[in-house]
């Protein structure tokens, strides 16, 4: 992307935003507009302020920021400020109603389009604008996967449709891989979309460990449920035997149980709970007291981002766990292509040199690390992108689900949530310590 030339970037700018409002336009069209302002869930805003929200944004950093245009609607900025407004009390709010809010998506998009044809695009200029440009495009990428959790929270019947995931390609897989010790680049300076939070790039050195070869899958997860693993004090942290109680939960968001068997809830489609698919929309707190049932426990961001990058032949770390190129339907299960994770072994284009499966795509992937800024970390383009959201309170995680759109995921790309939260497309994979004497 960085030697791309001025009218390829274009291009691509143009390419990449035009697809993620086909995709916004799909996710509110499916629905008609009394599904849209209501709140389907109070963890969720409205998929009118979603999509308003998504314009708002846009006309801040392309039309006033890169443009330097005159506002648009300078009178609901405050409306549509995630900041200002609680997700909750997003419903009382006087918002653009639907016409309302697709008129001014387009109105937007018509002016940030007319400032990508026309904005110098040169020297330093050339390098702010085009991430503005990568930045409104995640942006809006990153709100339908909200969009689409939405859904998943939606009654009704389904209203979205795809093709089924892919099955399982060649053999059966080794449990776990072996990662080695050792220092990496963690990071990146490169990417040109990168967001502050993934950069700079530093030196980062990890011990030598093994991680699964493929998320937890729901077969595996069962028998932790089945074995009383929710009714367990002792698999569980204080903080996630709390939240346990508190909440009554007994299984992962979504499950039901049914005579003898599991089932769940998708979309509006009431299905069988998958044995071979990544098991999904579990906390923090399950992940952990699952691993420590299984003997294992949860990688550091570290430890997931050397198994998804590093390349023990060159020593250098690479833009994706199968190199540099761009994500495809065969690498990844991306780009809501699929509503649902596929069966682990899907995806046998997509391996790391360590040899792990579906790092990016499927589900998020819930690390042990705490949210934090790099060495060198500089906000950008404000603070409360990433910034005020570091520290002990949010738990990192990798890798991108189905939902999530290959502009907005890399090896490097980092996530971050409570560790309460099941509404979103998260699962885990366990890592594990050498122990002595084994060797890697
Ligand atoms: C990176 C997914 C945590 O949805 O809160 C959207 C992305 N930032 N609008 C979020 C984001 C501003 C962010 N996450
Ligand atoms: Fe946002």
């Amino acid at each position: 992307l960085r030697e791309m030339p001025v009218q390829d970037l274009r291009a691509h700018a143009a390419e990449a935003l035009t697809r993620a409002r086909a995709r916004s336009t799909a996710l509110t069209d499916a629905v008609d507009d009394s599904d849209l302002v209501r709140q389907h869930s109070k963890l969720m805003s409205p998929l009118v302020w979603d999509l308003a929200h998504i314009g708002s944004q846009e006309e801040l950093w392309l039309v006033r920021d890169v443009g330097g245009r005159t506002p648009i609607r300078p009178d609901i900025d405050e409306l549509y400020d995630a900041f200002k407004h609680a997700r909750a009390d997003r419903p009382g709010l006087p918002l653009l109603d639907p016409a309302q809010a697709r008129a001014y998506v387009r109105e937007v998009r018509a002016k940030a389009f007319d400032v990508l044809e026309t904005a110098p695009l040169e020297g330093r200029r050339l390098t702010e604008s085009a991430f503005a440009f990568g930045m409104i495009t995640q942006h809006e990428q990153q709100h339908d996967e909200t969009m689409l959790a939405t859904h998943q929270l939606r009654k009704g019947d389904p209203v979205l449709r795809a093709e089924p995931a892919p099955p399982r390609r060649g053999g059966p897989l080794p449990p776990e891989v072996f990662v080695p010790g050792g220092p990496f680049v963690m990071g990146t300076s490169a990417e040109p979309w990168a967001l502050d939070n993934e950069r700079p790039a530093h030196e980062t050195t990890v011990d030598a460990f093994y991680l699964d070869t493929a998320p937890v899958t729901n077969g595996a997860f069962t028998e932790f449920l089945d074995a009383g693993g929710y009714t367990e004090r002792r698999w569980w942290s204080e903080d996630g035997w709390s939240y346990l109680r508190e909440h009554g939960i007994s299984a992962p968001r979504f499950w039901h149980r049914e005579q003898d068997a599991w089932w769940r809830t998708r979309f509006g489609v009431y299905e069988r709970v998958p044995s071979d698919q990544p098991v999904v929309h579990v906390s923090y707190y399950e992940a952990e007291a699952y691993a420590a049932w299984a003997g294992r426990r949860l990688p550091t961001e570290a430890e997931w981002e050397k198994a998804a990058r590093f390349d023990p032949e060159t020593g250098e770390s690479r833009r994706f766990p199968w190199g540099n190129d761009e994500p495809t339907p065969s690498r990844a299960n991306l780009g809501q292509r699929h509503l649902s994770p596929a069966p682990v072994g899907a995806y046998p284009d997509g391996v790391s040199p360590a040899g792990a499966h579906q790092l990016i795509g499927d589900v998020w992937e819930w690390t042990s690390s705490d949210f934090h800024g790099y060495p060198g970390f500089s906000a950008f383009p404000y603070r409360e992108y990433s910034e005020v959201f570091f520290g002990p309170g949010y738990k990192v995680l990798r890798g991108g689900s189905f939902g999530t759109d290959a502009a907005a995921i890399r090896g490097t790309f980092r996530n971050w949530d409570y560790p309460i939260r099941r509404q979103i497309f998260a699962g885990f994979r366990c890592a594990r310590d050498v122990s002595p004497g084994e060797m890697g």
